[in-house]
């Protein structure tokens, strides 16, 4: 697998986009391909001409999560620590960006999906677009920050409905319930998500930059503390019989049968 086409790099003027491209498996985000993602937005960190950064997907799946295959058959907390370390923490440095993002979705935004649309400062979404927090259908709970930016996007009635139901909500209840700013139609997301990024591009850099900040602290308090939480409770969760079964009946496309231990 060509690591590097795995996400597409465009420079739009003062926009940076990174595409995920790993259509045959809805975009799922394996190792190599957040790797590539890490590389892509680090190098548009660093460029002094790049001002707004867009992170998208294709037509029908932003990202439908972490890649299963690569979870499925970790067999205890340590190993999955020692096996995923590294590749979650990807989601925590995309957060930590100091140059304004956005999430542009089409499609499904699922599990490490949904979180990494989170971890993006702003989301447009298309009207197509499916959010979700599924894991528990897995046998384990988001472990990207779902539990903790979710919760504090749309509040705790609904955070907890998705993340004990596994209930999706479309492009519009995620406007209304405020974990998108727009919604516009699929053939326009792109366009959308470029002239948000430019308007920010020619705006004064030091302010963005401060107002992204002064708007996170207003919500992210106490944010590091329940990151390490949730981290702890995905990991302790790969020591169980669940999660083998809920990742191996996705694998053999079959109904989970959870035996609670
Ligand atoms: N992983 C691997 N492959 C996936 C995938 C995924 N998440 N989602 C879809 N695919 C693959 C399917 O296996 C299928 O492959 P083939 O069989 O064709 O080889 C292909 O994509 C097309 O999918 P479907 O045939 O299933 O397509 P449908 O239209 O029928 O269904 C769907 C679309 C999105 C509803 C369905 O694919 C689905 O339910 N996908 C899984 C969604 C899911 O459960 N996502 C959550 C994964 S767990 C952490 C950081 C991150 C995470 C955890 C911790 N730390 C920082 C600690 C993240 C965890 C997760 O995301």
């Amino acid at each position: 697998m060509n690591v590097e086409r795995e996400v597409l790099i465009e420079r739009d003027g003062p926009v940076g986009i990174a595409t995920l491209h790993r259509p045959h498996a809805l975009n799922a985000l394996s190792l190599s391909t957040m790797k590539a993602l890490e590389a892509a937005l680090t190098e548009f960190e660093a460029a002094p001409e790049i001002r707004a950064i867009i992170v998208t997907g294709g037509p029908r799946a932003f990202a439908a999560g972490a890649d299963i295959g690569e979870m499925k058959d970790l067999a205890s907390g340590k190993a999955a620590r020692a096996a995923l370390g590294e590749h979650l923490a990807r989601w925590d440095r995309i957060g930590r960006l100091k140059k304004p993002t956005i999430a542009a979705v089409a499609g499904y935004a699922l599990g490490g999906g949904c979180e990494l649309a989170l971890a993006c400062d702003l989301i447009v979404a298309a009207e197509n677009a499916v959010f979700g927090q599924p894991e528990i259908q897995l046998g384990v709970i988001p472990g990207a920050g779902g539990t903790q930016r979710l919760t504090k996007a749309v509040g705790k009635a609904l955070a907890m409905d998705m993340a004990l139901t596994g209930r999706r909500l479309s492009a519009r209840e995620a406007l209304e319930r405020g974990l998108v700013c727009r919604v516009v139609a699929p053939e326009v997301l792109l366009d959308e998500a470029k002239r948000m990024a430019r308007r920010i591009a020619e705006l004064a850099p030091l302010a963005a930059r401060a107002a992204k900040l002064a708007v996170a602290a207003a919500v992210d308090r106490g944010l590091d503390a329940g990151l390490k939480a949730e981290r702890e409770a995905f990991y302790a969760l790969f020591d169980t019989n669940d999660q083998a079964e809920g990742m191996r009946a996705f694998a053999e496309k079959r109904a989970p049968a959870f035996e609670g231990r």
